[in-house]
């Protein structure tokens, strides 16, 4: 049996806002991954608060939150074996400022001199993670 795998993808306001939905997408389709969902959301606080579990306590929760509620997002479920790596290393780096050329963040992203990290993509950091978050962002395909 193909090993296989899926990963929570988010292109987040600034991405949608700038008109990079077909470039980001394209990235990953010319890579060969298939998508079970696309879905234009607008993120609420409590959504956000799930998915960012880990960093609703950090000084800099407040201002991810503003951020990801500028616009609507674009949510998407990419599958194929290894796609939560691959998207992980196709988004590059957290900050735009150290993410290598080539990548998402790298080539679309900057540090616009307002203190905050705008970085076009979100995507799972692992299986884990990818199971977690798909189940906040798409329960009818949770764990399937
Ligand atoms: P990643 O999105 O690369 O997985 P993360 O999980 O550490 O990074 O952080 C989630 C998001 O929070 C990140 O995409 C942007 C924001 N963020 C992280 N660290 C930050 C910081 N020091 N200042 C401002 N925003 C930050
Ligand atoms: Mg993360």
């Amino acid at each position: 049996m193909t090993s296989t795998e899926r990963t929570l993808i988010l292109i987040k306001p600034d991405g949608v806002e700038r008109g990079l939905i077909g470039r980001i997408l394209t990235r990953m389709e010319e890579r060969g991954f298939a998508f079970d969902a696309i879905e234009l959301r607008e993120a609420s606080p409590e959504i956000l608060a799930a998915h960012y579990a880990e960093h609703t306590a950090k000084p800099f929760y407040p201002g991810l939150v503003a951020y990801m509620t500028s616009g609507p997002v674009l949510a998407i479920v990419a599958r194929g074996a290894q796609v939560v790596a691959t998207f992980r290393t196709t988004a590059g780096a957290t900050d735009p400022v150290k993410a290598a050329p080539g990548t998402i963040r790298g080539d679309f992203g900057r540090d616009w001199g307002d203190g905050e990290i705008r970085n076009l993509v979100h995507g799972s950091d692992s299986p884990e993670s990818a199971k977690r978050e798909i189940a906040i962002w798409f329960p009818a395909l949770a764990d399937g």
